[in-house]
């Protein structure tokens, strides 16, 4: 009748390591748990919106003869697509490119004139903000001393 309470306090510190085993397993899941949910949360907030640049609309062009124009955004020339330049001399020229951009997200876009005998000309800058569904139409911030005006007209969808 001896034996019995020895072997069970024998087990005593093994049952000691198993439940803080088990303690710590359960620590690691909850914590897993917690991730998952903030990732969740994180992805459910993220929402892809299509962004179309629509129009350029030139006011005024920086050069007498009309200028050389190209877009750019993030130091990628984003349009024309397929060729260096359009040529504009104060027109509604249609642009037609499409981006995926998320809810929240900003794009910056460089309005730049090509120079065939010196360095090209930074026209000017706009910010395309992605908060709301909509049709939008900004003037470009003018970088330098020409006196182009040119605004951008774009869609979210
Ligand atoms: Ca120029
Ligand atoms: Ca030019």
């Amino acid at each position: 009748m001896l034996i019995k309470p020895i072997i069970l306090r024998n087990f005593i510190p093994v049952l000691d390591v198993l439940s803080s085993i088990i303690r710590e397993k359960k620590c690691k899941l909850r914590n897993y748990f917690l991730k998952f949910r903030k990732n969740f949360l994180l992805n459910t907030n993220k929402m892809d919106y299509k962004l179309r640049i629509l129009n350029l609309k030139c006011y005024l062009p920086d050069e007498s003869d009309g200028d050389e124009i190209y877009l750019k955004s993030n130091g990628n020339k984003i349009w024309p697509t397929d060729a260096k330049y359009v040529h504009i001399e104060g027109e509604n020229t249609p642009v037609k490119v499409e981006f995926t951009i998320q809810k929240g997200d900003s794009m910056l876009i460089e309005l730049w004139d090509y120079d065939l005998l010196s360095a090209n000309d930074h026209l000017g800058d706009l910010t395309i903000q992605a908060d709301a569904h909509g049709s939008y139409a900004i003037e470009f911030t003018k970088k330098g001393k020409d006196q182009s005006k040119y605004a951008l007209e774009w869609e979210i969808g």
